[in-house]
């Protein structure tokens, strides 16, 4: 699969939904496991590899609290990882976004903001790497691209509309 994404629990599958429809959207294969940095270390590791075996290129880790999962897969691999930190915790969001964000020089966990918007930038971002070697799937981010300005412009003149 092109894209892993490890989600720290299963409750984070809702924070992820938008980011899988992106991913089907540009016909990206991936594998979505629930793997916790600190609860199924051993997994998260084996994972890892396991994925690194079928050829998986980038790698999306999304989690909430003291986010350590993007961190863990980036001390196994030397794909790029991003990370999503989840709004799940107490300090909701901001102690997920510091533990995945701060990571130690050598150890990068490209870190999104928190939450859906984050990890539909997750999945958009990995697109986008991949698309350096993939001239179709960069076409397809230039027609969205271009979609989200056709977008702005109808959302515009319904807002002159209105007045
Ligand atoms: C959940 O615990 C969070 O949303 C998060 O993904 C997960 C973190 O689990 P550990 O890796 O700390 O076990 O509530």
């Amino acid at each position: 699969m092109d894209i892993a994404i490890f989600i720290g629990s299963a409750s984070d599958l809702d924070v992820v939904k938008d980011a899988l429809e992106t991913l089907k959207k540009f016909e990206v294969s991936f594998v979505l496991e629930v793997t916790s940095a600190h609860r199924s270390p051993e997994r998260t590791i084996a994972l890892v590899r396991r994925s690194e075996a079928e050829g998986t290129e980038v790698f999306i880790a999304v989690a909430g609290k003291a986010a350590h999962l993007g961190g863990v897969v980036a001390a196994h691999t030397v794909r790029p990882v991003i990370g999503v930190p989840v709004e799940s915790g107490g300090l909701g969001g901001l102690d997920a976004l510091l533990s995945t964000v701060q990571m130690p020089k050598g150890i990068p966990v490209a870190t999104m903001g928190t939450g859906k918007t984050g990890a539909a930038n997750a999945a958009l971002l990995a697109i986008q790497i991949l698309s350096i070697k993939n001239p179709i799937l960069r076409q397809k981010l230039i027609v969205h691209k271009a979609q989200m300005a056709a977008q702005v412009e109808a959302d515009s003149e319904k807002v002159r509309q209105g007045l």
